[in-house]
């Protein structure tokens, strides 16, 4: 894809394949049989629509620190280098049917299940016509199945573990999928939530995004063990790791765990090995490159998401061409999606709107 030197980290900017690790994507997948049986038979529609995914990514987020840029906003939250762990699981549930509750760097989730790339951006405007009518960034729209995050970290795993309950009780064969991050699952709510998931077999998908870091805090700073392949255990649940940069290693344990979850097998822990490629938000990038070596930056960032999945692409025989008829369209979606929430700015909420929607009608 056409990188950006001025929003790309600079290990994207030149960035080239290294032959290895574009061994390594396929050798992933084909070590794992069952995985690989479920990425054969992906149509190649399919693998585009990944593809399509993971650029609408990392183009919402470039438009956004373009606006941090241009003083637009102040500041954006952003999933760079991160794309495969969101994309992958959301393509892998039964979108229309299934819940997703996104952290804020899962922003990807809400389009990748339907909600419109401009509703998104005017979140960050507090427009009257955002989702939450300009009261809170964080965007969900439960008509498309996403709910909006709360801002305490770790709180989405309890929502999750009620909403699949639900579904349980109402023998609903459907799947409410969260992402935890790293640091959060240190908190007291995603403990208790994915116990109680545990102990009641709730079809819900905890994914564990260990990007190595929880704002300034480095991982071996907050927990012990190298990783987190004994956590499911520890919750008697199953579980599985996937690698959080390959878009079809994330996409196949992810139907593998819905699936369990939808025959009643109880819920699912999986574990995404990823990295931060940028700050904890747009206002920390310096602090970053300080709290992390240059070679986990450099080593990191030959593994981009999305140079390794196109790479993977030409190999299977897709042409250059048809990727960049792909790239032109999802830039023009997003661009246009930009210009339509810039639109939207003229339309901000009057104050006493914010008492608006706080409680539920009763009728
Ligand atoms: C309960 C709670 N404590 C602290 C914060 C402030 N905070 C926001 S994000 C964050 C770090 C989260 O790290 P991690 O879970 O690893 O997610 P990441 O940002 O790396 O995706 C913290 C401490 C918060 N939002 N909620
Ligand atoms: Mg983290």
């Amino acid at each position: 894809m056409k990188r950006f030197p001025a929003f790309d980290p600079p290990e994207y900017v030149d960035w080239k394949p290294d032959p290895a690790l574009v061994r390594g994507f396929r050798s992933t997948i084909e070590s794992h049989p069952e995985r690989a049986g479920i990425v054969s038979s992906l149509t190649p529609d399919s693998k585009l629509l990944l593809y399509s995914g993971l650029l609408r990514a990392r183009l919402h987020d470039i438009e956004l620190k373009r606006w941090v840029r241009t003083g637009v906003i102040s500041k954006a939250w952003l999933g760079t280098g991160e794309e495969a762990t969101t994309v992958g699981p959301v393509h892998a549930l039964e979108r229309g049917k299934d819940i997703v509750a996104p952290m804020i760097r899962n922003a990807a989730a809400c389009c990748e299940m339907g909600m419109p790339i401009a509703d998104m951006l005017r979140a960050y405007l507090a427009t009257a016509d955002s989702p939450s009518g300009g009261r809170d960034l964080h965007v969900g729209s439960f008509p498309h199945g996403v709910l909006q995050p709360i801002s305490h970290v770790g709180d989405m795993v309890p929502v999750i573990a009620g909403i699949a309950l639900t579904f349980k009780i109402k023998r609903e064969p459907r799947v409410a999928l969260t992402w935890v991050g790293d640091g959060s699952t240190k908190s007291a709510a995603a403990h208790e939530g994915t116990n109680f998931a545990a102990v009641q077999r709730v079809p819900a998908i905890f994914i564990v995004q260990n990007n190595q870091v929880a704002l300034g805090t480095r991982l071996e700073q907050h927990h012990l063990p190298s990783n987190f392949k004994d956590w499911p255990a520890s919750y008697g649940i199953w579980g599985a790791s996937f690698d959080g940069n390959n878009v079809l290693d994330a996409y196949a344990a992810t139907r593998i765990a819905a699936e369990r979850c939808r025959s009643g097998q109880g819920p699912a822990l999986l574990i995404a090995e990823t990295f931060r490629m940028g700050g904890h938000a747009t206002h920390d990038e310096r602090e970053a490159r300080e709290t992390f070596s240059a070679d986990l930056f450099t080593t990191w960032g030959k593994r981009d998401p999305i140079g390794l999945y196109e790479e993977y692409l030409k190999e299977e025989g897709v042409s250059e061409r048809t990727l960049g008829e792909l790239e032109a369209k999802v830039t023009d979606e997003v661009e246009r999606a930009a210009r339509e929430a810039l639109a939207s700015r003229e339309k901000m909420p009057d104050g006493k709107t914010a008492l608006e929607g706080v409680y539920a009608s009763r009728n």
